[in-house]
């Protein structure tokens, strides 16, 4: 039996995806034996239960008023150190390339302990800060001084070359669902309680409102597929877009159609009472929401752009889209909903993917493998 490992996690734990699969990743991990340190600003949102081998190291930022700005990257390397002596880590798997893997570089040199350091891209660190050149170099040092560095697509690991050029090489690992978690379960009292007919089709997005998820497509496309089908809009999340959204919801005049339920726990049910998932992003790296849709049996239609078309296989679990075309979403929605035969087996096949290609247990193991091959190598 292989040795179980001491693995330090840090990621922004409140932080959309990337704080979900490294919260994800370290439970998968703690459940197979190995001792997980959180080290971050806050508790993880999806460490919910008490695990005996979890531990969290919380990373405070005093304000001093010499600084004008509160030295965070500072801080969370000093608790990286301190946590990789007293807890003789094995190794830091950080998610991010900055601050993250930088900050796990010089904890490395400040603690004086051969430590691996493994980082995972997840797109927001290259898709937007790879287009600013001031911190081209940062991400570029972070990656080529980790020990291993993963992306969570092929398309990320593409654009992670283009943008930032980095003489490394990138392994794909995808991100992976708990299938115990995310399964089709009956909630059909739910759909009773948001007074949705039983006739009614349910389609949903969710989103961090940020204006690259473009919710104001999804709008419009809906707007487009309810003047044909009886259907309702569940719009879940919130962030920087969300009262342009609902002005153009009023605009519309589809009030009555979309219901705005923000920030939710529990997706799995209300994945559970839809029958479409919209993800219309201008950048996407993977697209976490839509791998949790057809975890629960709900094909989607998303645009052909970053890593979605690696979660999202047009015409056999769901559609793809030009950007912004909102008149195509809204045919292939409408054709999708009014055809039983085809949503029964989108909905069939996009389970079968999810096993297939994207099971916790089969990703955690491809991590725990660049692990043991990190520490093997010495
Ligand atoms: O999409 C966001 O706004 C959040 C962001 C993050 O950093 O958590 O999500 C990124 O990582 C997720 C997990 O790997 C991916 O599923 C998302 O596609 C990716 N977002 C973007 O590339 C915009």
């Amino acid at each position: 039996m292989k040795t179980k490992l001491k693995i330090g996690i840090t990621c922004y734990p409140t932080v959309g995806g990337s704080g979900v699969i490294a919260t994800e990743l370290g439970k998968m991990l703690a459940e197979k034996g190995h001792s997980i340190h959180f080290i971050s600003s806050s508790l993880p949102f999806r460490l919910k239960k008490m695990y005996h081998n979890i531990y969290y190291h919380q990373v405070e930022v005093n304000q001093y008023s010499v600084f004008q700005y509160p030295p965070y990257d500072i801080a969370l390397a000093s608790k990286m150190a301190e946590v990789i002596k007293r807890e003789k880590l094995d190794l830091l798997h950080v998610h991010y390339a900055i601050p993250h893997a930088v900050c796990a570089i010089l904890a490395k040199q400040m603690s004086g302990r051969d430590i691996k350091i493994v980082t995972t891209l997840h797109g927001t660190d290259i898709t937007v800060l790879g287009y600013d050149a001031s911190l081209t170099d940062a991400i570029r040092f972070g990656i080529e001084e980790s020990d291993a560095v993963t992306a969570v697509s092929h398309s990320l690991i593409t654009e992670t070359y283009d943008l930032v050029k980095p003489n490394k090489k990138i392994l794909p690992v995808y991100n992976f669902i708990d299938e115990r978690v995310y399964h089709k379960i009956p909630t059909c009292h739910l759909k009773e309680e948001y007074e949705i007919n039983a006739h009614e089709k349910v389609v949903i997005h969710v989103s961090n409102f940020r204006s690259v998820k473009r919710v104001p497509d999804v709008v419009r496309a809906f707007a487009k597929m309810a003047a044909q089908i009886p259907a309702k809009l569940l719009l879940v999340g919130d962030g920087p877009e969300f009262s342009k959204v609902s002005q153009l919801v009023e605009k519309l005049e589809i009030q009555d159609h979309v219901l705005f339920l923000g920030k939710q726990d529990n997706l799995e049910e209300l994945y559970s009472i839809s029958d479409l998932m919209l993800l219309l992003s201008e950048k996407e790296s993977f697209g976490l929401v839509a791998l949790e849709a057809m975890a629960c049996g709900v094909p989607c239609i998303g645009t052909n752009i970053g890593g979605i078309p690696e979660v999202i296989q047009d015409g056999v679990n769901g559609f793809l889209c030009d950007l912004g075309d909102i008149e195509q979403v809204a045919g292939k929605a409408v054709q999708l909903l009014t055809d039983e035969e085809r949503h029964r087996q989108f909905s069939q096949q996009s389970i079968q993917i999810v096993n297939e290609q994207f099971r916790a247990e089969k990703i955690v193991e491809q991590y725990e493998h660049i692990y043991y091959q990190l520490l093997k190598s010495g």
